[in-house]
């Protein structure tokens, strides 16, 4: 994240202590300075920084402090249609239960290694992947980042594997993964995007191994899975973890027959407290039974298999991570010369769908692509840079004005096939 998505975050957090690498230190000190005096602390990836020096004068014994079940253990930011990201506030109940629910299902144990190459500032690296680490007495093979030859060099340790399907689109694009190559792994897990079935088959017919999905969100944890033992279905995300009821509904909140398409909703013991400061919204987002809606359209089938087969929110999902136009956009449409703009993903071979940005320039404008990415790349992160810059004379919009993105998606087809 840039310093001003950072800025965002830190003052919407009402933070008062920050810990970062000491390569940001510089540009965020000055952030912290400027926000009421946050305390900055450094920790580099070698367990070294301030946090350290400063922790080494303190006496190792403490006196742990109680928490009760439903307090915040974390607030994990998403963005979000309206563009700002909320606060998901998640309690120590809600991890405990899920961490307890995916050991169980997942079957770890304390002879288990999980190779980690996920980042930790999501649920699925952190609390999924940790949660399941922590709470079996499992090991773990740490990577900082997702990369397919120190994958491929660290897999014989490993017993399992979590990822998003772009880290097994890349696994199968290299020639030394093989049936040998992950002799030793039992499972191997995708979420946060949709797995392409194609994807699932060419993944068995190299290792003879099935991927086991899963479904979940933020606010939700885990929510869905395929079985350990069982059918795993390609193109379904399983059934509703044990403890966890899931169902689809029409737009009256009233659930569908089913192998009807509906909004999927969740309640359970997994599912968060609210969004940070914004108690509306938290209201908005729940039925009056108290279901939480995801916003995601699903289908279950007769053996009560879900499928994902659309979003009800303008949402891209890149690589495993959530880009919301509309933030996009409110950038764009600052840029001297756009007229005005509209964020769309398109599919993409690598991280399943790409962003793209359609522009229409103000007459005279004399815009490029580049100058377009140009002009975002300081101000927000690198997943959600239009990865292609369009340029069209008018958007297509409805008799409500609502602009076409569907259309727009037909006219721009793929980034890459
Ligand atoms: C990096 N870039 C991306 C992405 N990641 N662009 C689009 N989508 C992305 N996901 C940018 C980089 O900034 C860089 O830009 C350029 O693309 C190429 O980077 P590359 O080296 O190919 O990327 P990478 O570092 O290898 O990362 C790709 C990745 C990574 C391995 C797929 O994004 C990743 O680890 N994704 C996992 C996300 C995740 O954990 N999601 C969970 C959230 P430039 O060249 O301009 O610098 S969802 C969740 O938690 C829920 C609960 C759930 O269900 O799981």
């Amino acid at each position: 994240y840039t310093d001003s998505e950072m800025a965002y975050f830190l003052e919407d957090a009402g933070t008062s202590l920050l810990v970062c690498d000491p390569d940001r230190a510089e540009g965020l000190s000055s952030l912290c300075r400027s926000l009421d005096d946050i305390v900055l602390h450094t920790l580099d990836s070698q367990g070294q920084g301030t946090l350290m020096d400063g922790a080494c004068e303190h006496p190792p014994e403490f006196v742990t402090v109680p928490t009760a079940g439903e307090a915040v253990a974390s607030l994990v930011y998403s963005s979000g249609t309206t563009g700002k990201p909320k606060g998901i506030m998640l309690s120590h109940a809600n991890l405990v239960a899920n961490a307890t629910t995916l050991v169980g299902l997942w079957g770890f144990s304390d002879r288990d290694c999980l190779l980690h190459a996920l980042p930790v500032f999501h649920v699925h690296g952190l609390f999924v992947a940790l949660g399941c680490v922590l709470m079996s007495g499992a090991s773990m093979r740490w990577l900082p980042r997702f990369d397919a030859s120190q994958v491929l060099a660290q897999l014989p340790h490993a017993s399992a594997m979590m990822g998003v399907p772009t880290f097994y689109t890349r696994l199968l694009a290299e020639t030394s993964f093989t049936r040998e190559a992950c002799a030793t792994v039992r499972l191997f897990i995708s979420g946060s995007a949709p797995l392409r079935a194609e994807t699932f088959v060419a993944f068995r017919l190299r290792t003879g191994l099935e991927i086991l999905e899963r479904y979940g969100m933020t606010e939700t944890g885990m929510s869905a899975s395929n079985p350990l033992e069982g059918h795993r279905k390609p193109g379904t995300v399983g059934q509703p973890l044990p403890g966890v009821d899931l169902r689809i509904c029409d737009s009256n909140n009233q659930p569908v027959m089913t192998g009807e398409v509906g909004e999927l909703q969740v309640k359970g013991p997994n599912v968060f407290v609210g969004y940070w400061r914004l108690p509306e919204k938290t209201a908005e987002e729940f039925t009056a039974d108290g279901y939480f809606r995801t916003g995601d359209q699903a289908r279950c089938d007769e053996e009560g298999y879900y499928s994902i087969v659309g979003r009800s929110r303008d949402m891209v999902i890149s690589g495993g991570l959530n880009v919301y136009p509309k933030e996009i956009e409110d950038l764009l449409d600052v840029i001297e010369g756009v007229a005005e703009s509209a964020v769309i993903g398109l599919p993409d071979a690598d991280f399943g769908e790409a962003v793209a940005a359609v522009i229409v320039p103000d007459p005279d404008a004399n815009l490029t692509e580049g100058g377009i990415q140009e002009a975002l790349r300081p101000v927000i992160a690198g997943f959600k840079l239009p990865k292609r810059v369009f340029f069209v004379a008018e958007l297509p919009r409805n008799t409500m004005g609502k602009v076409q993105k569907a259309q727009l998606r037909d006219t721009f087809g793929s980034l890459s096939s």
